[in-house]
Formats: C-alpha cells, sequence, structure tokens
C-alpha cells in the first residue's frame, strides 16, 4: 500500500528475519544516515536490532540498499523510482537515487510478515516501482488546533509509510500564529496562545521549525510551509494593529467563520509586513516552495487581491522560492511554475484550466475527496461536512485526470490530502479522522490507474489495521472494509 507498479512473486523460499541479519549500505555520508534510519526502523518493526554495515558487506542473511542508476522501472523517472528483489539469503534494494531507496524501505517494511512458525519473513518476490505523480502530500492545520512537534513527527513517520513525499504546513490564521519569525517576533509573543475554542495554542521556534524539517528530509518528505493572507489574518492583526485600518490590535479570534479578515494594501505597515514574513520564512525553509495562501477572501476588490498576491509572490521569487496558493490565485497571472492548489469543487474549473495554459502547474486537493477533515456519515463524532461526506471508497474511487474538465493531465503535479483542525483537539480524533483515508490518497497520488481498483484496495487496507493498532493509532473501522 500503495500498490506498486510491478510485483512478480519468486519461487524460492521466504528470507526468514532473524537475529543476526545484516543491513549493507554503501559508505557515503547520505547512504550510511539512510542506513542508520533503516536499522533502526526495520529493528523496530522486526523486535531485535539489525547489524549496519558499511561498504562492500560479506555473506549471511543480507539486506543490501544500494544507488544505482539503472534501477527501478526505466520509462519512470530516476527521482523516486525503486526495486527490490527477496530471495532467501538476500533482500536486494536499489534506486538511482536515496529517494528511492527510501521508498523501497517503506514497501519492505510491509512485506515483513510473521510465517507459518510465528517467525517474521519476507517472501521471495520482485518489485519494480515509481510513483505517478511528484507531488504526493498532506496539508495540515497547524493553527486552528495546535500540533506539537512530537505529533508533527509521528504524522510524518505515517506518511513516510504510505510514500508522501510532502507536508504542507498551514502555520497562520485567523486563530493563531505558529512559526516565530525573526524579524516579527511579536507575531508569536502576542498571537500564539490561541485556537480554536479558546485552548492553550502553541508556537514552533525556529529550532523546532528545523528539526521538523530534518526529520521529514530523512524520509525524503519535503516541508511547505503556508503562511496564509491576504485573508486568514486576524493572528497577524492581534499582533500588529498598525495592519489594522482603525490602527488597533483586533481580538484574539477562538471562532470557525471565514473570510471576513484581510490585510489592507493601503496601509503603510503593510508591505514591509509581507516583505519581514515571508522574506524569513523563505530564508528558514531549504525547500524550494512556500506557499502564500490567497484563500476564501470575500471582501477584497479583484485588483487589491492581485496586488497581495504578486507582492507576495515577488518576494519569494527574489527569495530563490517557487510559490504555491490555494486556487483563487489562479485569477491572478503568475509565472510559469507557480503551482495553483486546486480544493473548491463548488467554483467553476475555467481560471485553473486558463492558469494551466499560462504554465503553472496544478495540485489537486478536491474537498469531497480529499479534505480528510469531513466526515464519514452523519455520525462522525468529528468532522466537517461542507463538502459532502466521505467515506472511504469516495477518497479512493476518483481519476485525478478527471477531475477538472479542460485540464491536460501534464498539468497536474500531483495530489495533496488535507486535514483542517477546527473539530480536531486530540491525537484520536486526528487519526480517526486521518486512517484509513490517508492510505486511499497514497494509493490515488502513487499508483497507476490500471494497478488501481476499490476491489483490491478494500481488502488490502484491511491488512495495514493491526499495524495500526499497534502503533497505538485510531481509525475508522468503515463498514466498507471486512477489517480484521
Ligand atoms: C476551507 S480549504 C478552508 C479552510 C477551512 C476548511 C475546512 C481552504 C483553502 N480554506 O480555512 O479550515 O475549508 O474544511
Amino acid at each position: 500500500m500503495p500498490i506498486p507498479r510491478e510485483v512478480v512473486a519468486g519461487a524460492g523460499a521466504p528470507f526468514r528475519v532473524v537475529p543476526g541479519v545484516r543491513l549493507v549500505t554503501g559508505d557515503g555520508p547520505a547512504e550510511i544516515s539512510l542506513g542508520v534510519l533503516a536499522a533502526d526502523d526495520l529493528g523496530r518493526r522486526v523486535g531485535f536490532p539489525l547489524d549496519l554495515l558499511m561498504g562492500p558487506g560479506g555473506d549471511g542473511q543480507t539486506i543490501r540498499l544500494s544507488l544505482d542508476p539503472d534501477a527501478g522501472p526505466a520509462d519512470a523517472d530516476a527521482a523516486e523510482r525503486y526495486e527490490i528483489d527477496a530471495s532467501a539469503d538476500r533482500i536486494e534494494l536499489a534506486a538511482p537515487r536515496l529517494a528511492g531507496l527510501v521508498r523501497a524501505l517503506a514497501t519492505l517494511r510491509q512485506l515483513v510478515v510473521a510465517g507459518p512458525d510465528g517467525v517474521l519473513e519476507v517472501a521471495a518476490v520482485h518489485v519494480a516501482d515509481a510513483p505517478r505523480y511528484p507531488w504526493r502530500g498532506l496539508s495540515l492545520d497547524v493553527v486552528r488546533h495546535f500540533v506539537s512537534v512530537e505529533q508533527v513527527k509521528a504524522v510524518l513517520t505515517l506518511m513516510s509509510e504510505y510514500k508522501f513525499n510532502v507536508l504542507h504546513l498551514h502555520l497562520t490564521d485567523d486563530q493563531g500564529w505558529r512559526i516565530a519569525l525573526p524579524s516579527r517576533p511579536r507575531l508569536t509573543e502576542r498571537s500564539a496562545q490561541s485556537e480554536v475554542g479558546g485552548g492553550p495554542g502553541g508556537f514552533y521556534t525556529a529550532l523546532d521549525y528545523a528539526e521538523l524539517i530534518a526529520f521529514a528530509a530523512a524520509r525524503e518528505i519535503t516541508i511547505v510551509p503556508e503562511i496564509d493572507m491576504p485573508g486568514h489574518v486576524f493572528a497577524a492583526q492581534h499582533a500588529y494593529g498598525e495592519l489594522t485600518g482603525s490602527g488597533t490590535p483586533v481580538e484574539v479570534y477562538a471562532g470557525t467563520e471565514v473570510g471576513f479578515s484581510h490585510l489592507h494594501r493601503d496601509l503603510p505597515a503593510t508591505a514591509a509586513f509581507l516583505a519581514d514574513v515571508f522574506g524569513d520564512l523563505a530564508a528558514m525553509t531549504p525547500g524550494d516552495y512556500v506557499h502564500l495562501g490567497g484563500d476564501e477572501i470575500a471582501t477584497m476588490p479583484p485588483d487589491e487581491y492581485a496586488w497581495f498576491v504578486r507582492t507576495a509572490h515577488d518576494i519569494l521569487r527574489a527569495a530563490g522560492k517557487r510559490v504555491v496558493g490555494w486556487q483563487e490565485i489562479a485569477a491572478v497571472p503568475l509565472g510559469p511554475g507557480s503551482v495553483v492548489q486546486y480544493w473548491d469543487q463548488r467554483e467553476p474549473p475555467e481560471p485553473i484550466v486558463a492558469a494551466a495554459a499560462a504554465g503553472a502547474r496544478v495540485l489537486l486537493s478536491p474537498g469531497a475527496r480529499v479534505y480528510l477533515d469531513m466526515k464519514y456519515d452523519a455520525s462522525s463524532p468529528v468532522g466537517l461536512d461542507w463538502a459532502g461526506f466521505t467515506e472511504l471508497r469516495d477518497a479512493y474511487d476518483w481519476e485525478p485526470a478527471e477531475l477538472v474538465p479542460g485540464l491536460p493531465p501534464e498539468a497536474i503535479l500531483g495530489v495533496e490530502a488535507a486535514v483542517w483542525t477546527e473539530t480536531i483537539s486530540t491525537r484520536d480524533e486526528l487519526y480517526y479522522l486521518l486512517l484509513p483515508r490517508l492510505a486511499a490518497v497514497a494509493e490515488v497520488a502513487w499508483s497507476l490507474p490500471e494497478r488501481r481498483c476499490w476491489a483490491g484496495f478494500r481488502v488490502r487496507v484491511a491488512g495495514q489495521a493491526p499495524h495500526w493498532q499497534d502503533e497505538g493509532l485510531a481509525f475508522y473501522r468503515s463498514p466498507q472494509v471486512d477489517w480484521p
């Protein structure tokens, strides 16, 4: 899960994962780091430590990770493709790049199963695999309810198991400001201790943020941070009264209505604010992309809105970043290579198709399919329903290339699930909404359409449940699946 391109069962005996099994990597620094991560991860899965060796290795039961420019399906991009060959005494994981080896490890982890005598084993098999889309994301709202560094790491671990490669952090909104920025300390001094419902909130220090980036990078996941503007800005206007029309800071907002706060182009403080916050965030972010928000702004003239999007875009481009924005930015002509994130299926698709024709790439986050904060059905104890109910099959059974009429398939950069946290305040509530739908989105984004089918998915997803239980992750026992 997600289903690979090619899986061919071998004829020989399985590889038995017993104490003494060695993990062998090349001796480049990145390969060694990966080996350490792999030994730790597989060691936790199998219940005893694996010996880690660098260089040529030796004989005995060996799991070998190697970089090989020709490994994986030759017609796929080299970035993440990989192959696995498992036989009785060797498991070979090979990929052109480190990212492919990380994806191969995610597959290997799922191939380890208890044999007839209870000993863990990996059946003889050949796997050749590569992703359909280069962007397979999850957007996490850490504002409406704060999500701690430890919890974000746990989400990253789960994402890596299903081969996601982008974590989009929604860091600012009306209810709070969650990232400390050196040029604007008041944002977190004044506007981080709030959240929906009046809870304590929280924020990430620069060090926390760097730690999350490193934790994600080790799993070949890129963090794409978002500062949302020109709407969703009460937290900014609470910290800096100069950003409001009256000059007086607004009150902290702990409600869940959207669409009514906004910045003002004509205030003297506004341009400097944008330069500071986007400049700082770009400087703290090694990834190529920064998200400028741009959503749900009901009460701003189009030319003023366009000024905000273009100004933020120009600041980010000058800092060497590419720009992502919610679909509303499609109304503003931006340079080629900008990313428009489609979410609101209630709106006409034409502006998105036009933006793609002008060189934008499109990221698909259709509300009714991949907004994992939607309820499963009327009885779900948490979640929203503005996009309808989203049962597991709804999240799975759709074809990205057919979603937006008139959009050429080449314009699609990938698929990103989203989880907004208005109704989510505990870890169990978060995982209850994520699982099992996150696995469905993973397969939509990773697997080829001809490899996907609901009948197969519903069986394979049931096979993931014991692992979620072992990890203490809550999940929704969808009636569409026969759970173990
Ligand atoms: C829409 S999606 C929003 C968020 C809400 C979400 C709730 C988007 C760009 N904006 O502000 O949290 O719906 O599902």
